[in-house]
Order: structure tokens, then C-alpha cells, then sequence
């Protein structure tokens, strides 16, 4: 990658992922785009940034050609719970903008990074240990657009040459920027909560475990999975990766023995319940591992030290 648009950079990864790029690759090389500006975002200020709606295939490919892009990492979706409220509007934002990433991809005859899920498998999916190649049959629209471009990616890449790649991730982990109408978002919100209010409410129930990962190992996902050699690459649209499988109790536990008044209720908000009881208990990254090298560095245990560490100084002043 020399000069790489990524798209969705206000969001959860886009923030963060942005300024890592920007100091591996260079300021002027990372182009942020999102379908809002934020002038007080580093991502804004840092380094070129463009307003871009990603179902705007016009606009996409104008600046991809602009800055002369040779990797395109297309970040913009609706997540799982937003997604199942406004079905037509997630299928539309989800699959119109990929296809728009490929097609800018496919002119400029460059890489496209792309973000799948756990969510791309669905309840007759093996839960746990869950294969790399497997029965791909989820019940959400959010699954049904990870599918779907999960095999649009492996399209592009068999029939235009596209060098295309992507992970499914989990739950994904992070002080910076909130997750937004996601299933996993209440593994970022009971940190938050343990710091301000020493307690939490959780939407998900007690026992329903989901796998996860803290953002500095997904950051490092991407980066290395798109500097990989091409020919070790048997798969690419979608890879697990996963670095850690919890259910509240558990994430609860790891903060407790940190903050001890800290405690745990419950309210199961069904909707979220059902989508995370679709969802497979643990995923196998053997494939990310012997492909690309894939490793990451945090467990429950010590992402809980870092987080909690992190947003005390950001929380509490
Ligand atoms: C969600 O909960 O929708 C996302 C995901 C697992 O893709 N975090």
C-alpha cells in the first residue's frame, strides 16, 4: 500500500485506523473520507480528508483518482442491531458502497480491504471452534450483507484480478471511539460504565458468550494482512480472527477484580439477544495464522488492565 483511502474513518476503526496509517505510510498518503466531517477529529486535521457517501460511485472513483489511491480500505457499513431496524437502508448502504469500493478499486487496479463478521455465519453454523470453511447461513441482514460480500470480494478478485482481502471480526474492543448499532457494543459500554458509575446493565444475557478482540490487535490485522505475500493467501475473502470468547459474567469478573464495588445486572433486550445467540461461542483463526501470520497480543485479562487504565484518565479528571 502507498496512498490508501479508507472510508467510515469517524467511526469505531476508521479513527483509529487513520492515524496508524497515516504514521506507517505518511499523512499525505492516508485520504479519510466519511459521510460527515468533525473538525475537532484527528483524522479531520491530520492528513487529507474528503466528505464521501459511499453509495456516491461518482464521487468515490473522482477521489480515488484524485489522490491516485492504489488501496482502498472501505470501512463504511451499518452494524448488526441498527441494521435489523432498517433492513432495506442496511442492504442499500452495505452492498451499494462495497460495490462501489470494487469498482474504484477495479479502475485504479488496486487493493480493497473490506470488514466481514462473525456475523457472516448464522445459527447452523458449528459454535464453537467454528472452521474457517463452514455453513454460511445467517438469520440477520447484517449477515446476509457480510455473505454477500464476502463472495463479491472473491468475484472481483476471480474475475477483474482485484487484489481484494478481508476478516471476519468479532466484537471489537476500544477507549477511542464508540461502537455505534452493534450486538457486541455492550463489551465497550460496561468499561465505560465500571469507570463512571461502578456499574452496569447488560442487554445481553448471562452465559452468551461471543468472541471479541481489543482494537490495537485489529488495527494490527489489517495492516499485516494487506502487506502479506499474495501467493501464501489460499483464502481472502474472509479470514477469521479472533482473540478472545467471553459472555458478560466473564468480562465482569475481569473488571470486578479490578474495581471490587463493581456490579453486574441484567435487562436482555431480545432483539440483540437473538442476533448474538445466532452467532458462533468461539471462531478458529488457524487459516489467519499459517497464512498471513496473524497474532494477537490481548486477552481478557490484559486488554481489562489497559481499558480500564486508559479511560480512567480519560473519564475521571
Ligand atoms: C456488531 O455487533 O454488529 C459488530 C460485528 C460483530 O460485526 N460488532
Amino acid at each position: 500500500m502507498k496512498t490508501i483511502l479508507v472510508t467510515g474513518a469517524l467511526g469505531q476503526i476508521g479513527s483509529e485506523l487513520v492515524v496508524k496509517l497515516r504514521d506507517l505510510y505518511g499523512d499525505r498518503h492516508v485520504v479519510g473520507t466519511d459521510v460527515r466531517s468533525d473538525p475537532n477529529s484527528p483524522v479531520v486535521s491530520g492528513g487529507p480528508f474528503e466528505t464521501l457517501d459511499v453509495t456516491d460511485g461518482e464521487r468515490f472513483l473522482e477521489l480515488g483518482k484524485k489522490y491516485q489511491v492504489d488501496a482502498v480500505i472501505h470501512l463504511a457499513a451499518v452494524l448488526s442491531a441498527t441494521a435489523e431496524a432498517k433492513p432495506q437502508f442496511a442492504w442499500h448502504l452495505n452492498m451499494t458502497g462495497l460495490v462501489n469500493g470494487l469498482e474504484t478499486a477495479r479502475q485504479l487496479e488496486g487493493q480493497l480491504f473490506t470488514p466481514s463478521s462473525i456475523a457472516a455465519f448464522g445459527p447452523s453454523t458449528p459454535k464453537d471452534g467454528t472452521p474457517q470453511d463452514t455453513i454460511q447461513r445467517p438469520n440477520t441482514i447484517y449477515g446476509v450483507t457480510k455473505v454477500a460480500g464476502e463472495l463479491l470480494c472473491d468475484y472481483y478478485h476471480q474475475r477483474f484480478g482485484v487484489d481484494t482481502r478481508g476478516v471476519r471480526f468479532p466484537g471489537l474492543i476500544s477507549y477511542v471511539t464508540p461502537p455505534g448499532g452493534g450486538t457486541t457494543d455492550y463489551a465497550v459500554d460496561i468499561y465505560y460504565q465500571a469507570v463512571k458509575e461502578k456499574k452496569y446493565t447488560s442487554y445481553i444475557a448471562a452465559g452468551t458468550k461471543m468472541d471479541m478482540m481489543y482494537m490495537p490487535d485489529a488495527l494490527d490485522a489489517i495492516v499485516q494482512l494487506m502487506e502479506a505475500d499474495p501467493a501464501r493467501l489460499v483464502h481472502r475473502n474472509a479470514f477469521n480472527i479472533a482473540a478472545m470468547s467471553f459472555a458478560p459474567e466473564d468480562v465482569a469478573a475481569a473488571i470486578k477484580a479490578r474495581i471490587p464495588e463493581f456490579e453486574l445486572t441484567y435487562d436482555v433486550d431480545p432483539v440483540r439477544q437473538r442476533i448474538a445467540e445466532s452467532w458462533p461461542n468461539s471462531i478458529d483463526s488457524s487459516c489467519a495464522v499459517e497464512e498471513w501470520g496473524f497474532r494477537p497480543r490481548f486477552d481478557l485479562e490484559s486488554m481489562t488492565e489497559d481499558m480500564l487504565q486508559k479511560l480512567a484518565g480519560r473519564l475521571v479528571r
